[in-house]
């Protein structure tokens, strides 16, 4: 910078040398003795002016790099650093390096968590059917303008009602550049929707596709070209997995790693497996309670279906892993690890969705077979992994992934909406705050773009729900802050009152002490009704006040 500033003084004492001598006659016949004094402040002036100049553009080369990377469909305890059996050595990297939250919150729902994450708003502000309102002005579109080159890689789905309406692109709300499926659910070896921009690239998938891979390189490539090409400016990426979705896709290289350790353990003996390692790890504290089983007896399911299930979705959880790790490998390469802020959650809870036949079909294109014309079985009992079936693992693994809580995928308890959350930051997060947990904030989707906003050194406008946490990521603030959060998607509700969460669930409603009962296994309604009573009040407001 300082080289930059010595040579814009010397050309500014040459250019206004040339203008002096240009205008000093004119001037000298108006000013008299004056003239002297006056060129004299105006060259300090406008010398100034070019100085800051140089240090803003100085401190927009120093802003972070940001990279989100969203999973789908994970539960709370999947992956390593936070209890899980699968292996996640970068993630668990990431956590090690970094920081962990044990409180962050998604709306336990695919599409409504992307538009949430993207706009710093509750998805019910910005969304029609089940995608962004044309006029929605995304983190994506905000950081752009601040200079932020912007990539998405993976999957959409805001919209996937109209795939063929260029109108609803990611192009069209602020990314630069976008690879991905547009669809909610694709099979990973012929994804249906795929799209490089606004293009198809149904064209590109080869025999040895799969999905998750090609989000990873897509991603590892939009940080490379970065580094080479636009060097001068910061980016945005946003890396938006489909795994660990449904279908049940996997190569059988990574199913062998798992297959043999699913085949003798019981749903129940894997939930307090990683029950005591979330206590070990300090992701819970020792006082922390299991909540009820909702998964069935062990002995009486079809148990080598069923370690092959589990076997699957974890072998496409380490798969995505590895992708991770490809990317990591990118940014130290490039020498942008340091400064780039990566953030990972999920976009809501385990599912217990098992695939229906018409379901199935629209996620496939309408046609249930592989590239080369063999039928592909949808929801039937084959072993999964192949590209010929098209299961979910169904709702007693989603009981285990969501350890220790309760609830699943669209629903407003723990097990629906509570993430992991990762922050790994290098340059902004201290030596010794690292590897650390933070059981204290409660922080949620909508804080996201405030806070790449402030990181951004862009306003923060008043639509945004949200709240900036940078403070909290970066240690300048510790705790808790006040604040009061809701969720409401289908038949589920919550309203966060912290320590206190008021749930109506299908018609009943409930009221949790979530300091001394995460697992949420006992109501207390009864026990402090005003309360109770007056959350769900709060929340019947704040609901009434969207459109529909
Ligand atoms: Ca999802």
């Amino acid at each position: 910078m300082y080289g930059l500033i010595g040579w814009m003084d010397g050309w500014m004492d040459g250019w206004m040398d040339g203008w002096i001598n240009q205008t000093k006659n004119s001037l000298e016949m108006h000013l008299g003795s004056d003239f002297n004094l006056l060129m004299s402040l105006s060259k300090t002036i406008v010398c100034l002016v070019f100085y800051f100049g140089a240090i803003l553009y100085s401190l927009g080369n120093d802003r972070p790099n940001i990279v989100v990377i969203l999973a789908d469909d994970l539960g709370y305890s999947d992956i390593g650093c936070f209890g899980g059996e699968i292996e996640t050595p970068n993630l668990d990297r990431l956590a090690h390096d970094g920081l962990r939250y044990s409180q962050f919150y998604n709306t336990s729902k695919c599409w409504t968590t992307r538009a949430s994450l993207l706009t710093g708003e509750y998805w019910q502000k910005v969304t029609v059917g089940n995608g962004l309102k044309p006029e929605t002005i995304t983190v994506a579109d905000r950081i752009k303008d601040a200079g932020y080159r912007t990539y998405l890689s993976g999957k959409w789905h805001l919209d996937q009602n109209r795939h063929d309406d260029p109108s609803r692109n990611p192009l069209e709300f602020g990314f630069d550049k976008f690879y991905g499926n547009l669809h909610g659910a694709v099979s990973y070896f012929n994804p249906y929707t795929l799209m490089r921009g606004k293009e198809s690239a149904a064209g590109e998938i080869g025999d040895d596709y799969y999905l998750t891979d090609a989000i990873s390189e897509e991603a590892v490539k939009n940080v490379r070209d970065h580094a080479r090409d636009h060097n001068e400016s910061p980016f945005f990426l946003y890396l938006s997995y489909t795994a660990p979705h449904w279908p049940l896709h996997a190569f059988p290289e990574d199913i062998a790693k798992y297959e043999a350790y699913y085949q003798d353990k019981s749903f129940e003996q894997l939930r307090r497996a990683r029950f005591e390692k979330m206590k070990t790890l300090g992701i819970l504290p020792k006082s922390a309670q299991l909540s009820e089983a909702s998964h069935g007896d062990w002995s009486q399911v079809d148990q080598q279906w069923n370690a092959r299930r589990m076997a699957v979705f974890a072998a496409m959880v380490d798969r995505m892993d590895q992708g991770i790790g490809q990317v990591l490998a990118a940014l130290e390469d490039t020498g942008q690890l340091e400064n780039t802020l990566i953030c990972f959650m999920a976009d809501n809870g385990a599912s217990t969705e098992l695939i229906g036949h018409n379901n199935g079909l629209s996620c496939l294109g309408g046609e249930a077979v592989t590239k080369d014309g063999r039928p592909i079985v949808i929801a039937g009992k084959e072993m999964s992994g192949d590209e010929t079936t098209f299961q979910g693992y169904g709702p007693d693994w989603a009981n285990v992934s969501n350890t220790p809580y309760r609830y699943f995928k669209v629903t407003s308890f723990e097990g629906g909406i509570r993430s992991p959350f990762i922050v790994h930051w290098p340059s902004g997060i201290g030596q010794e705050r690292r590897g650390s947990i933070d059981h204290e904030l409660l922080s949620h989707l909508i804080d996201l773009t405030p806070t790449f906003l402030q990181m951004a050194g862009q306003d923060i406008p008043d639509s945004i729900d949200g709240t900036s946490v940078l403070s909290y990521w970066q240690g300048k603030q510790s705790g808790n802050p006040s604040r009061v959060l809701f969720n409401h998607f289908g038949r589920s509700s919550a309203m966060y009152d912290y320590p206190w969460k008021w749930v109506q669930h299908r018609g009943d409603r409930f009221l949790f002490n979530l300091e001394k009962d995460a697992s949420e296994t006992s109501d207390v309604s009864q026990k402090f009704p005003q309360r109770f009573n007056s959350m769900g009040q709060r929340f019947d407001q704040w609901n009434a006040s969207f459109d529909d």
